[in-house]
C-alpha cells in the first residue's frame, strides 16, 4: 500500500444516520481508533497508510450522537508505537474512554505505568501483514508477560486461517485474549466454512477469549447494510454470550472504496444480539467487566 494516499486514502463518512436502534445507557464502542491531528501527534515514519486526521473531539461527538457512552481506543498502526494520542483522548475522556496500546520491549516500566494511569487496558498484537512488519514471538511473549503484571490483557489482530499455525502460540500467552473482528472470517465460506468453525471451537476451548463482533464493512459480499455477515456475528454473539465485544471501528481505517454509514453499524446490532440481555452483555457487562474494574 502506497502511504502517500495514492490511491486516495477514504475518510470516515462525512455524514452518519442517526441509527434507529437506542443502544442501552452506558453502552460501550469497544474498538474505534483515534488519528493525529498530525499536527500534534505525526504519524509514525514505519506506517503502511497514511489516514486523514481523526482527532478525538470528533470521536465524543461521533459517540454521542449515537447514543452511545464510552469508548475503547485502540492503538492503530498508524501511529506505530507512539501512543500519545490515544493517551491524549483518554485524558480528555472524563474516564469515558479506556485504551489499547502498541507497545515493543524497549518500552519501559515508566511508559507502561504512564499508560496504566491513563486507562489502558492492554496491549495488541498485530499479525496483519499489509498493516505492520512483524514482531518475533519471544519478543511478544515477554511483553504479555510485563503487562500481564499490571492486569493488562492482549487484543490480537489476526486472520482464521492462521489458527493452526499460531494456536499454540496464542495459547502460551497468560493474559485474556481479545480477538478483532472475529478473525477476519470469510463470508462467501458461511458460518459452516471449515475457518469459521475452527475459530469457533478455539473459543469454545480458550475460556479465557474474548472475541469482537466488529466490522461488517470489512467482510460482507452484499455490501450495507451487511446482512451477509450478521450469520456470523449473531453465531458467536449467542455461543459466547460473555465474552463478545461490539465497536464502530471508527474512523474506519483502510476502507478500499466507501467508509461505512456509523448509523447503519449501529442498527446491526438487534440483528447480531436480538434479545435486551444480550445486547446488555455485549454493551455493557463485557466491555465493562475488561475496562473498567
Ligand atoms: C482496524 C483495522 C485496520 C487497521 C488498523 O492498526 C491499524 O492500522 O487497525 C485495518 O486496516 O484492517 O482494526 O480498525
Amino acid at each position: 500500500m502506497n502511504k502517500n494516499t495514492n490511491p486516495p486514502y477514504i475518510p470516515f463518512h462525512p455524514n452518519p444516520s442517526k441509527p434507529r436502534f437506542k443502544p442501552p445507557p452506558g453502552a460501550v464502542d469497544a474498538h474505534c481508533h483515534v488519528f493525529g491531528p498530525a499536527s500534534r501527534f505525526p504519524y509514525a515514519p514505519e506506517r503502511k497508510y497514511t489516514p486523514v486526521d481523526a482527532p478525538k473531539e470528533k470521536l465524543f461527538a461521533l459517540r454521542d450522537f449515537l447514543g452511545f457512552d464510552k469508548n475503547v481506543i485502540v492503538q492503530a498502526s498508524c501511529h506505530s508505537k507512539d501512543n500519545r494520542a490515544m493517551v491524549d483522548a483518554l485524558d480528555a475522556s472524563n474516564n469515558k474512554a479506556k485504551g489499547v496500546a502498541f507497545v515493543g520491549e524497549e518500552v519501559t516500566d515508566d511508559e507502561l505505568a504512564w499508560m496504566d494511569r491513563a486507562g489502558v487496558k492492554g496491549v495488541r498484537f498485530n499479525f496483519i501483514k499489509r498493516l505492520v512488519d512483524s514482531t518475533p514471538r519471544d519478543v511478544m511473549q515477554r511483553i504479555a508477560a510485563r503487562i500481564a503484571r499490571l492486569g493488562w490483557h492482549v487484543v490480537v489482530y489476526f486472520e482464521q486461517a492462521d489458527l493452526d499455525e499460531m494456536g499454540a502460540f496464542l495459547k502460551s500467552l497468560p493474559t485474556v485474549l481479545v480477538f478483532d473482528h472475529m478473525a477476519c472470517p470469510k463470508v462467501k465460506e458461511g458460518v459452516d466454512g471449515a475457518d469459521f468453525q475452527k475459530f469457533l471451537r478455539f473459543m469454545d476451548a480458550n475460556r479465557n477469549c474474548y472475541s469482537k463482533v466488529t466490522c461488517p464493512e470489512r467482510f460482507t459480499l452484499a455490501g450495507p447494510p451487511y446482512d451477509d455477515v450478521v450469520p456470523f456475528c449473531r453465531a458467536v454473539v449467542e455461543r459466547f454470550p460473555d465474552r463478545v465485544l461490539w465497536g464502530t471501528d471508527w474512523p474506519h481505517p483502510n476502507m478500499p472504496k466507501e467508509a461505512p454509514d456509523d448509523g447503519l453499524l449501529v442498527d446491526m446490532i438487534p440483528k447480531i444480539a436480538p434479545t435486551a440481555a444480550l445486547q446488555k452483555q455485549l454493551l455493557i457487562d463485557n466491555p465493562m467487566r475488561l475496562y473498567w474494574t
